[in-house]
């Protein structure tokens, strides 16, 4: 997980004086680790306080004053389903980022916990997208509720909320469109299908809105992030393709200024590569502890 980052972080916490290069090396890492400017010089101004009003001299005394600094931008979701009704989870999030497949693993392992799951496949956009999702369906020996390609994305959510509800399902799994022919379309049909969900009577803290996010887009996370969050106001963000070239950085800018929790990271493309968010592993990686 992010070993490239964490390798560079890593050098220059090793072995050196902690001095003027010190801190403009850290700096410039940071930047590159996609923690953007204004939270880079943030870090570094109280980096810099902190180490000389606590007499901070080796390179662990800092790591460990940095991951104090960054730990209330990082929040771990609580992933466990609200019991005794239907729990619903709209994955939102920019093309290609990782949602269909996020989905499937998710349907994977809360079906391993215990709870009864239906997927719908309301990105009726792309005309591969319900392919796409059926396809893990199958696999999944999983029920799916679907229309065809360019049918009201609104209509599928609202068909498998009444075969859920007459179910008793656990979780529905909702898929969307990451594009459509402009972002205002998007965000409109985005919207039409929160009300949906909330006027079935779904009450919030059974309902979230998952904003996915890939951990090699760097900066546009944050901007996603944002986008997203003004149409529905997000709850949660899913971390894909968490793997050696991913920086992390945008998550904590996510963080920062949406406060939104991480629910799970995703390593790779088999259904078993989804982990539970560790905020300590993950601090620790960006200031370059462990291994
Ligand atoms: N390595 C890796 N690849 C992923 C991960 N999640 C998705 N992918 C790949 O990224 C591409 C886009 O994924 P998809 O789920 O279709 O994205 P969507 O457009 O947001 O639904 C596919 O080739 C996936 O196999 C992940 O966690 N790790
Ligand atoms: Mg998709």
């Amino acid at each position: 997980m992010f070993e490239r980052f964490r390798a560079k972080i890593k050098s220059i916490f090793t072995s050196r004086k902690i001095d003027e290069a010190f801190f403009e090396e850290l700096e410039d890492t940071l930047i590159e680790g996609d923690l953007g400017a204004r939270l880079t010089d943030e870090v570094i101004e109280t980096l810099r306080a902190e180490a000389k009003a606590e007499r901070a001299t080796t390179v662990e005394d800092l790591q460990k004053l940095m991951k104090q600094i960054l730990s209330p931008y990082v929040k771990a979701g609580d992933t466990n389903l609200v019991p005794g009704g239907l729990n619903v989870f709209l994955v939102l999030g920019v093309n290609g980022v990782g949602k269909t497949t996020s989905i499937a693993k998710m349907a994977s392992w809360y079906r391993q916990e215990g709870s009864k799951v239906l997927l719908a496949a309301a990105d009726t956009f792309r005309a591969a997208a319900v392919d796409q999702l059926d396809i893990h369906a199958k696999r999944l020996d999983m029920r799916i509720v679907k229309q065809s390609t360019g049918s009201d994305p609104g209509a599928v959510v609202y068909d498998a909320l009444t075969t859920a509800l007459a179910q008793g399902d656990d979780l529905i799994l909702a898929d969307t469109a990451g594009r459509m022919h402009n972002k205002e379309n998007l965000m409109k049909e985005l919207q039409k299908i929160d009300k949906i969900i909330a006027g079935r009577g779904i009450p919030r803290e059974r309902y979230k809105k998952l904003i996915v996010i890939d951990a090699t887009t760097g900066q546009n996370g944050l901007s996603q992030a944002l986008l997203f969050n003004s149409a529905v106001q997000l709850d949660g963000v899913i971390l894909s393709k968490y793997d050696s070239a991913a920086k992390g950085g945008a998550l904590v800018q996510i963080g920062q200024q949406l406060g939104l929790p991480i629910l799970f990271t995703m390593t790779g493309e088999t259904y078993a590569d989804i982990h539970p968010f560790d905020k300590e592993e993950f601090l620790d990686a960006l200031v370059g502890m462990g291994d």
